[in-house]
């Protein structure tokens, strides 16, 4: 029963946690009703990003600062969208529980999704799933993602902090990141720090540093060997430091206005698009006015505007958008989950 999921949940039950985001992550079509449900617990944890290059010592380095978050904070949760990170053994973890507990210490809540996005960084529920554990209490919460080749932007969008890790000696690599890494990177990590070139590659990054505007947050650039748990304490107090920016100045209420604000747009866009595919697919008039697009009858931007003044027309009375209206009154999602809701 959905319910009794939920309040499960806001008991503080992992298994309950690990089920609901199974569903939001499988694409369920509860999910907008548990996403909608949970939303008044969210807002609280403290939400990081990591991200750089493959194999750049990500989530030995998301290992090592778990351990200092500990330190301070009751809760830490690890969002992993990487299946081949050593949380999860190096095994693709299929089952429907992938939540998992680092070993004796079942504050600390892992979660590995499992479909990284296609180019690489994060997956497409990331950010609901980096939601539902901060409902879930999670203090603090660090998200792990892969920018493959290009650093991935989008983790700006749901992280206070990010940090970028790179190694030494990547060349052409940097080159490339560098652009990227600069936009988006509150921590600079230059890892590996045991190879040769990292000072160098610290310099690097810092004579770009200089280019950018005085106004911009001035990101650290650290060196550390996570393996052996060299300069992970800096890095730690860096993010401190860079919170305790976000904070003075007033910058973490923008950004999290911010994100609020694209999140809806993100909602509607989603429910529009579902909605308008469906529509076209299924109503005969709306089918036709796509065909004579693509037959070159009528030219695009007259069948768009053409088929969204019908679709517009009717919203209102019959076609109510589903699944948003459903769930606000309260009416299952689809039949088929009439079985669900009563147990
Ligand atoms: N020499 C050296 N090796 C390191 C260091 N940090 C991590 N490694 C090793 O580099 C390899 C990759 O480390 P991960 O932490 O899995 O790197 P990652 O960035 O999470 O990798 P992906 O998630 O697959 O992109 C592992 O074999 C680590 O043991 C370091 O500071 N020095
Ligand atoms: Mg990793």
């Amino acid at each position: 029963m959905l319910q009794g999921l939920l309040e499960n949940f806001i008991n503080g039950d992992m298994r309950a946690a690990g089920r609901l985001i199974s569903l939001v992550e499988n694409g369920d079509p509860r999910a907008w009703h548990i996403m909608q449900f949970i939303s008044q617990y969210t807002g609280n944890a403290y939400i990081m990003g990591i991200t750089g290059p493959p194999g750049a010592g990500k989530s030995t380095t998301v290992d090592k600062l778990i351990s200092i978050f500990r330190k301070h904070h009751n809760t830490v949760g690890v969002v992993c969208v990487d299946p081949t990170s050593p949380f999860t053994g190096g095994a693709f973890l299929g089952d429907r529980i992938r939540m998992q507990r680092v070993t004796g210490d079942e504050n600390v809540f892992i979660r590995s999704l499992a479909n990284r996005g296609a180019l690489g960084g994060l997956a497409p529920k990331a950010k609901e799933v980096v939601q539902i554990l901060d409902a879930f209490g999670m203090e603090v919460i660090i998200v792990e993602t892969v920018g493959a080749g290009q650093v991935e932007a989008d983790i700006i969008n749901l992280s206070d902090t990010t940090i970028v890790v790179t190694v030494p000696g990547l060349g052409d690599q940097i080159q490339a990141l560098k652009a990227g890494i600069l936009e988006i990177a509150d921590l600079l990590v230059v890892n590996k720090a045991d190879r040769e070139g990292a000072s160098d590659t610290v310099r690097d990054l810092n004579t770009m540093l200089d280019w950018m505007p005085p106004e911009k947050w001035r990101p650290k650039v650290l060196s550390t060997v996570a393996t052996r748990n060299q300069g992970i304490g800096k890095v730690y107090e860096a993010i401190q430091e860079h919170k305790n920016h976000l904070l003075q100045t007033g910058k973490w209420g923008v950004l999290r206005r911010k994100r609020i604000e694209s999140h809806c747009f993100t909602i509607m866009e989603n429910v529009l698009r579902e909605h308008v595919d469906k529509k076209v697919k299924e109503v005969a008039e709306l089918k036709e006015l796509l065909e004579q697009a693509r037959e070159g009858k009528l030219d695009p931007y007259s069948s768009a505007d053409n088929i969204l003044k019908i679709l517009f027309s009717q919203l209102e009375n019959k076609w109510a958008l589903s699944p948003v209206s459903r769930a606000m009154s309260g009416l299952p999602i689809s039949p088929a989950d009439n079985s669900f809701f009563r147990g």
